[in-house]
């Protein structure tokens, strides 16, 4: 038995971490990149009862929705994505001098985020780097992960792999997962040319809606949702407005979600 609160607060967080840590080793679906795409669709399937956990470079999660636009930290929303900020319980507020258009606090929104995907079961590990794939029978089947700040020190720690079902890229502008499929599994992606087509300037109802049209598998187990599956498309910039990216979590979590319900 432990008699001494700091040992009983040392141990309580190292067991705890690694149960939880042991327990998500092999999950059904690891998600890279805890912005709004990649929380929507964590809380998407974990209230679907897959196990699924996030993985985040940063400290705090919430990707490009925590400074709004230019730091003032407020974000813009369409109608057709209100209900999925509902579900959230984040609050919008109409835009009157444009009709279907909603502004939204950015803090409360990003908080609101990655509580609801936490609360519904979704495990998330935040500083904690995506650094390669795992790359089995022809499909990727997971994750070599390391710590962030042993990332950023360059340190040459070797990672730890956790292995699943679909991976799913949310990392952003960067499409990190894509790239390293296409640069390290060396495999033909599918794009138009087998590669990654980047993203074009700025166009935001075009890069709207192609945000939620791109948001697909894109080589067998890796699927790619919110701005990385624009970019792998040429898809063009929409700034601020974040309407594409909650109904492109929703998208890559349905898709995914119907794969895993054939094999059940
Ligand atoms: O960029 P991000 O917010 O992803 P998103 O869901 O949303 C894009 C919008 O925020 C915004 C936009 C709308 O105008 O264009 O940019 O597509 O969040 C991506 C998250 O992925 C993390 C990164 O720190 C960020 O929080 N990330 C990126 N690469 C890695 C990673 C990696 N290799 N390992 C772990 N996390």
């Amino acid at each position: 038995m432990l008699k001494d609160l700091e040992n009983i607060v040392s141990a309580a967080i190292v067991s705890s971490f690694s149960r939880k840590f042991i327990d998500n080793l092999e999950i059904d679906v690891a998600i890279v990149g805890a912005g709004p795409s990649g929380l929507v669709a964590a809380k998407t399937l974990a209230e679907g009862g897959f196990k699924v956990a996030l993985f985040e470079r940063n400290l705090a999660p919430g990707g490009g929705v925590w400074g709004g636009g230019m730091l003032f930290n407020e974000v813009v929303v369409q109608q057709e994505a209100i209900d999925i900020l509902n579900e959230f319980g984040v609050s919008s507020k109409p835009l009157e001098e444009a009709p279907g258009y909603f502004s939204v606090d950015s803090v409360e929104m990003a908080s609101g985020l990655i509580f609801g995907a936490t609360h519904a079961g979704a495990r998330l590990f935040n500083a904690m780097s995506v650094e390669d794939v795992v790359f089995k029978n022809d499909a990727i089947a997971g994750l070599v992960v390391n710590w962030a700040p042993v990332e950023r020190a360059r340190m040459h720690v070797d990672p730890l792999v956790v292995v699943s079902k679909f991976v799913v890229d949310g990392t952003g502008h960067p499409c990190e997962v894509l790239n390293l499929a296409s640069r390290k599994a060396r495999v033909q992606l599918d794009t138009p040319t087998g590669e990654i087509l980047g993203e074009r300037p700025m166009q935001a109802e075009q890069g709207e809606a192609s945000t939620v049209e791109y948001t697909r598998e894109y080589y067998p187990g890796l699927y790619a949702c919110g701005m990385s599956a624009n970019n792998v498309m040429g898809g063009y910039r929409m700034g601020p407005i974040f309407g594409g990216m909650l109904r492109s979590g929703k998208k890559v979590a349905g898709l995914i979600a119907e794969q895993l319900n054939k094999a059940r």
